[in-house]
């Protein structure tokens, strides 16, 4: 019997016209050497003079040769993935039949390791058109030290790879940038390729409009809110408090905002430019349910970036404490009791006031080691539930001064890992088999530190422009784990920009009105306006 997987797999992306003629494209370096910041020169020497390049159709076509590449996810799933190698693997066959294509196994730890394995058109069938990352598996290492960097260029050597393709979001990014400057040093010829993974929506800038797996969160989790919203207005009992997955930038909370009706939501980058307090913060998610109160409505869906701890003005110091803190004493071996009190003692008297105030389940979390690349991992510290016992406590006391009377009963709910690994939407399919096929040119131009993109992304398929960016144009010194190193920038929600402007004209009115209709589930087949339908986002940032 058909079912969504057997009739999925059969789905044809569609490339944009430029990729027509495919096998005659190559990129050329433009004669614009680009301009990175100085300070980037001495941890990038070999990727500083890089030059911007353009997509050309080679005059004389020279015979094809044979081609290897090596493939890894790293990092968080995001729908699309298997797309993108599905691109990657159609495009080579394209080029010569000879072609090769070897996936590293579980992320990077798989090319440090050496453990891969070869990708043929069977197993590539299976996951056309699929969500998730299991073709292959993903992982978190970074590879950083010398002997790391060593073995990668041992793996690459064996396998006699041309091209590494590294699918990953801003950190395992900059992991390529690294990767490939080291192999130039050492005389490697394997060209490292970008690709721009992440559901964050937080790897985007001048070059790079979305990353791929946005968009399907971003739908996922905006069907999620609209059943909530429906359920809360049915039942007339529930507020649910619902953080949102995407990392420190607030962007798949404000797209789901403007895609639902939530009541209330939080931005973690308004929440820094007013700097406010959690009191203030709570207070003023107590005023819109005193407000809906008035109107007979004891229900309603509040959002929560997952980040927005790290933008409250007094998490903020105390996360720079914690991690300061853990950067030096090893704590992994106390008891979980005299860690906390040992932390504690460690703060200064400003973070200490704050830590001791949080419920002892916020405060485990935030002691949680830090992924590899020095982030907090915000998607366990659980603060939806943080949010419902303060704001219980403030709708308490204003029910002691009669300034609330109704009962108040919250559900906490977390838009998460189910927003990663979803089959992907017609334009992250499409987002993905592309960028794909621009890897592969790429490779086969022999550029290495490159980032595959697409311009005009909200344009129909057809008309999509292809490009690469050099990944050093995107790279700045932030401090990490304590020391000062390059890495490319999280993009955070640009709050005189077009998407937030387009929220706040929506914010009041939707703090109290019901009225906007349920966006449902991703539609695949059906008329256009819904099968080819891109965020609110991209619309509004294409139209700057
Ligand atoms: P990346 O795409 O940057 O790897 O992260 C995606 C993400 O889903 C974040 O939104 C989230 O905070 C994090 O991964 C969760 O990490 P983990 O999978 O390690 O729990």
């Amino acid at each position: 019997m058909d079912s969504l997987y057997t009739i999925r797999k059969k789905y044809k992306p569609n490339l944009p016209k430029q990729l027509d003629n495919f096998t005659t494209l190559s990129f050329e370096k433009k004669t614009d050497q680009i301009h990175p910041a100085e300070n980037l020169r001495e941890f990038l020497p070999h990727l500083f003079d890089l030059h911007e390049v353009s997509l050309v159709a080679e005059k004389l076509s020279k015979p094809a040769k044979p081609l290897n590449i090596g493939v890894v996810f790293s990092g968080g799933p995001a729908s699309g993935g298997h797309n993108v190698i599905a691109g990657i693997y159609d495009a080579l066959k394209k080029l010569h039949k000879d072609n090769r294509l070897f996936g590293f196994l579980n992320g990077p730890s798989g090319i440090v390791s050496g453990n891969y394995s070869e990708l043929s058109g069977e197993i590539i069938d299976e996951y056309r058109n699929c969500g998730g990352f299991d073709m292959i598996g993903t992982g978190r290492t970074k590879i950083e030290s010398e002997e790391q960097l060593q073995h990668s260029e041992q793996s690459v050597r064996e396998l006699h790879l041309h091209a590494l393709i590294i699918i990953g979001g801003d950190d395992s990014n900059t992991n390529a940038a690294f990767l490939a400057d080291y192999f130039i040093r050492h005389n490697t010829p394997v060209s490292v390729i970008g690709i721009p993974k992440t559901i964050d929506g937080d790897l985007k800038n001048a070059y790079i409009p979305i990353s791929f797996g946005f968009d399907t969160a971003a739908k996922i989790y905006s069907n999620i809110i609209g059943n909530l919203a429906c359920d809360a207005a049915s039942a007339g009992k529930y507020y649910f408090f619902v953080k949102m997955m995407g990392r420190s930038a607030s962007h798949i909370t404000l797209e789901c905002a403007l895609q639902t009706g939530a009541n209330h939501v939080l931005i973690g980058e308004e929440i820094a430019f007013h700097n406010k307090t959690l009191k203030i913060i709570v207070s003023e998610i107590a005023d819109t349910i005193c407000e809906r109160a008035k109107s007979g409505k004891n229900y309603g869906v509040i959002l929560i970036p997952e980040g927005t701890i790290e933008f409250i003005k007094e998490f903020s110091l105390l996360i720079g404490d914690l991690n300061a803190i853990l950067a030096h004493e090893n704590i992994q071996e106390i008891s979980q009791e005299n860690k906390i009190q040992k932390i504690a003692n460690l703060l200064p008297e400003h973070s200490k006031e704050c830590f001791i105030l949080l419920p002892d389940e916020i405060k485990q979390q935030l002691l949680m080691e830090r992924d590899p690349h020095g982030n907090v991992q915000v998607s366990k510290i659980e603060s939806e539930r943080l949010f419902i016992m303060l704001v219980t406590k403030e709708l308490h006391d204003r029910k002691q001064k009669n300034e609330y009377s109704l009962s108040f009963s919250a559900q906490p709910y977390f838009c998460g890992y189910e927003g990663r690994s979803a089959y992907p939407s017609n334009f992250d399919a499409q987002y993905c088999y592309t960028l794909g096929h621009i890897a592969v040119l790429l490779a086969k131009s022999e550029l290495t530190g490159y980032m595959a993109c697409v311009t005009n992304p909200a344009k129909s398929v057809a008309e999509w422009g292809i490009g690469a960016v050099p990944l050093i144009s995107m790279m700045s010194l932030e401090k990490r784990k304590n020391k000062i190193i390059p890495v490319i920038a999280k993009s955070l929600v640009d709050l005189q920009g077009p998407v937030f402007q387009t929220f706040l004209k929506e914010r009041e009115h939707k703090k109290i009105s019901d009225n906007c209709p349920n966006p449902g589930p991703i539609q695949f087949f059906g008329p256009e306006v819904l099968t080819e339908s891109i965020t609110a986002t991209l619309m509004l940032e294409s139209k700057e």
